[in-house]
């Protein structure tokens, strides 16, 4: 069965000024939709990928089939990560986590920015929980996700360019900064 493109999970021009309406346009009607686009083709190709879910490709495979597939989980994992109104800082057992493994929040947050703006070239910067249950920032390239790792994604920030360049062109630190007035803490939470 093909897999299809989610909805965003709010209306596309809700995230301005952060993100513009016009980069959501293009970043899931287009680039998402390409790698779903392509994921069905490739599944569609061979008949022993037939039952694997997203999860379990995103796990498995590799090369062309993995970036795909990996893209399409990420992409919709990114979404999620973000709301209208969003931003703040978390509270709870996610705060306390938070607190555990960088300190403060300001210090995560600073080398959460600082992974998300470092990360060279095309990427991901993700908050994960590791398999023994602290929390970890980690950079991914390209379709990478944590999910190969074993760790287990609470939020993440899309660095490729296209994620930015129509609100920000060059200047991905402006878009990291801005992308923190969005941050989804509820879902972050929930995944914990
Ligand atoms: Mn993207």
């Amino acid at each position: 069965m093909a897999f299809t493109l989610p909805e965003l999970p709010y209306a596309k021009d809700s995230l301005a000024p952060h993100i513009s309406a016009e980069t959501l346009d293009f970043h899931h009607g287009k680039h998402h939709n390409a790698y779903l686009t392509k994921l069905n083709e490739l599944v569609a190709a061979d008949a022993s990928l037939a039952s694997k879910s997203l999860e379990d490709l995103v796990r498995t495979a590799s090369g062309a089939l993995f970036n795909q597939a990996a893209q399409v989980w990420n992409h919709t994992f990114y979404w999620h990560s973000m709301k209208p109104g969003g931003g703040g800082e978390p509270t709870g057992a996610l705060a306390e986590g938070i607190n555990k493994a960088f300190g403060n929040f300001s210090t995560f947050r600073e080398k959460f920015s600082a992974a998300a703006v470092g990360q060279f070239g095309s990427g991901w910067a993700w908050l994960v929980k590791n398999g023994s249950g602290a929390l970890e920032i980690v950079q991914t390239s390209n379709a990478g996700c944590p999910l190969t790792e074993g760790k287990s994604p609470l939020l993440t920030c899309d660095v490729w360019e296209h994620a930015y360049y129509i609100d920000y062109r060059n200047a991905r630190p402006k878009y990291v900064e801005a992308w923190w007035n969005l941050v989804n803490w509820d879902h972050a939470a929930s995944k914990l």
